[in-house]
């Protein structure tokens, strides 16, 4: 058989979005002569298989599903065979210890590369190990600590704007916090990384930012486009290519066909340009120290006190100029970068924020117990600073310090709480390149019913890391593991490191010294080989999440300003027709909040809350 055809296309969260899971394969049928022998779900679609349940039936099945089958089950695409991991050992081996064995799929490298450049997420091997090497130090705790005065302003901004919608004789007001949370996010990521000015939150989108807003959406539409990408990348030159996409996106082709082609090629221009120009424009003041100021900044941000704020664009080009030459990156590969964090950074976070704000709302002592901490912490940095009182005007939050902040334990606790049971990224995928045998910490079941301890994989088998799995086991986590318990990590011995542990310089090597010895010495213990405690949120290895004390950052920051001002809970007033909202997550690339019908139509993201502004009540817990 050699007709080429379309492979099942899946949704499997990969960076940002979703990485999607889409095959290409020139030859049917060559991998199905092999076998990886494992039990797993016999029901499947005849064609199709089994694997699109993961992203077609929510959370609650991918978790039943590792709990009846363990650490490694096998499900059935048309593709091929899909490995399904969640055991501790084998993720070791997959991310840490035989990495080389394992590679990101070509189609999301391939992918990334024509829509973003050369920037962390679209190169692999050496390029990837160097730009790494040099980021690494860029997210470092100490420029976290000078990148959070660039967050405060936005935070306190978001709670003003819901705070003047608000009525003053006390009473609730409904608001969708979720476009907030979203644009919060978005001014976050520029104005914090890149430096670009924007102020979504007051002035709406420009141009630049709406491209970056819409780029994931976009990317959604193109899944089923997504498995020529590399095949046209590697075969055709970047002129022919040019051809080729002037060729589609030709006005006089049918309309509404190409009409999303079009959209994602303005879209992809946008961010280009837009990000060569704050790119050129860093690049002039590095070579030019004195005219730091850029021509159009916001005085909101560019706050009276300290000038210009410091971006994470001015750290990385300090660290590249600093380098040796031959440790340098190009100015193509910067560029890329700016692309990438933007994009790994936007959605990601906004749906840990509105999970964490939304899980607040629902529980209500959680919300009281946190206000009275981030309330006391204040009061103790205000008498420690001497003679600063802070007015009415003056958000008292921009006096809590990086390290005040980071440490607050039972923020700490919600934050680490949400990242575990809901993972942005539930799922990544992996390829295997090379032919290997990946052992397991727990035993699990062959084909046949026989148990095993280690599976024999054969090139081009499909991995599929369960984030969601790993971060529930119940023999970590206890029978609670599908709860939200903030009140778990003010004691548990699964909190291994302690906030704001640093990255190591090449954690390509670091971590295997850090991590073979609790994972295999401990007694019943389990670890995983994850950066953030011991779980696999932000994964874990030289493919990391870069960006993950940046997130935790930005998170506590909104979350702790939105809670020390508002009081909010989920919406309890019928509406005309005596329905009452009710907000339901639906895993599609990310999960997406929406509200159920009768009262809401099921399909547009909203998380309406009940606002009102903070009484002294609202600290009792
Ligand atoms: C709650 C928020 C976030 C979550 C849950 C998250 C999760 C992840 C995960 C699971 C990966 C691994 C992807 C893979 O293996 O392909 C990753 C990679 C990455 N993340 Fe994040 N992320 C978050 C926020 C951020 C932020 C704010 C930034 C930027 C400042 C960022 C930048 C990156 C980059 C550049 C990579 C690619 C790293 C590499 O391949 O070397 N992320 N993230
Ligand atoms: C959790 O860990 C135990 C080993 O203690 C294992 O048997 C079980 O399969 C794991 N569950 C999941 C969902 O990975
Ligand atoms: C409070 O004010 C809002 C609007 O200003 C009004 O709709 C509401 O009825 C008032 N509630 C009370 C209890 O006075
Ligand atoms: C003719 C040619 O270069 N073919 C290549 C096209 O790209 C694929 C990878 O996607 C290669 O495997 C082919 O060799």
């Amino acid at each position: 058989m050699s007709l080429s055809h379309w492979q099942v296309t899946v949704t499997c969260g990969g960076i940002g979005i979703l990485s999607v899971l889409a095959l290409w394969k020139t030859f049917g049928g060559s991998s199905r002569k092999y076998s990886v022998d494992l039990d797993g779900p016999k029901e499947a679609h005849w064609l199709t298989g089994n694997v699109r349940k993961l992203f077609e039936c929510g959370l609650d099945y991918c978790v039943k599903l590792a709990e009846q089958y363990g650490g490694a089950l096998k499900l059935s695409s048309l593709y091929g065979e899909v490995v399904y991991l969640s055991d501790p050992l084998a993720l070791y081996h997959v991310i840490i210890k035989d990495q080389h064995s394992f590679e990101e799929p070509d189609v999301f490298i391939m992918n990334n590369k024509a829509m973003f450049g050369d920037g962390l997420i679209s190169t692999i091997g050496e390029q990837h190990r160097k730009q790494r090497k040099l980021l690494n130090p860029v997210f470092s705790t100490s420029n976290m600590r000078e990148l959070l005065p660039t967050l405060q302003p936005i935070a306190h901004k978001l709670t003003s704007i819901v705070a003047s919608k608000l009525p003053d004789n006390g009473s609730y007001k409904e608001i969708d916090v979720l476009p907030l949370l979203s644009r919060s996010a978005l001014d976050g990521v520029c104005q914090a990384i890149l430096g670009y000015p924007s102020n979504t939150l007051d002035t709406g989108n420009d141009e630049y930012t709406e491209a970056l807003r819409k780029i994931s959406p976009m990317i959604t539409k193109f899944l089923y486009f997504r498995p020529i990408v590399p095949m046209v990348m590697r075969n055709f030159s970047s002129y022919w290519i040019g051809k080729l996409v002037n060729l589609v996106t030709a006005p006089w082709i049918p309309t509404d066909k190409m009409k999303d082609v079009r959209e994602m090629r303005r879209i992809i221009e946008l961010m280009d340009s837009g990000s060569k120009k704050a790119f050129a424009g860093k690049k002039a003041a590095l070579e030019t120290p004195v005219t730091l100021t850029p021509a159009k900044v916001q005085p909101e941000v560019d706050d009276l006190k300290s000038g210009r704020r410091k971006d994470m664009m001015d750290i990385m080009l300090n660290v590249n100029s600093a380098s040796s030459s031959s440790e340098q990156l190009t100015d193509a590969e910067l560029l890329g970068q700016m692309n990438v964090m933007v994009f790994a950074g936007l959605d990601t976070t906004t749906s840990a924020l509105s999970r964490c704000i939304y899980l607040l709302a629902k529980n209500p002592l959680a919300q009281a117990r946190l206000r009275s901490e981030i309330r006391d912490a204040i009061k103790s940095a205000s008498h420690a600073q001497e003679g600063s009182s802070f007015s009415e005007h003056d958000n008292p939050l921009l006096h809590l310090s990086y390290d005040a902040l980071i440490n607050l334990p039972f923020l700490d606790a919600v934050v680490r709480e949400t990242l575990r049971l809901y993972p942005s990224l539930p799922h990544m995928g992996r390829k295997v390149v090379k032919a290997t045998t990946l052992p397991l910490q727990f035993p699990v079941r062959s084909s046949s019913g026989a148990e095993i301890s280690s599976i024999a994989l054969h090139e081009d088998v499909f991995v599929i890391i369960s984030i969601l799995a790993a971060n529930r086991n119940r023999t970590l986590w206890g029978d609670d593991a599908n709860e939200w318990k903030p009140e778990r990590w003010l004691s548990s011995p699964g909190r291994k490191d302690g906030p704001g542990t640093d990255i190591p310089s090449d954690s390509a090597d670091v971590p295997l010294l850090k991590l073979s010895a609790p994972i295999l010495g401990v007694k019943d213990g389990i670890k995983y080989p994850g950066v953030y405690s011991n779980m696999m949120t932000f994964l874990g290895g030289s493919r990391s999440c870069i960006g993950f004390k940046f997130a935790e950052m930005e998170m506590k920051q909104i979350i702790a300003a939105v809670v020390l001002r508002l009081h909010f809970v989920l919406p309890t007033d019928p509406d005309a027709n005596g329905h009452i909202k009710e907000i339901e997550w639906k895993l599609k690339a990310f999960h997406t909040p929406v509200v159920k019908p009768p009262a809401g139509d099921g399909v547009s993201p909203a998380v309406p809350l009940n606002f009102r502004l903070v009484q002294e009540e609202d600290f009792k817990w």
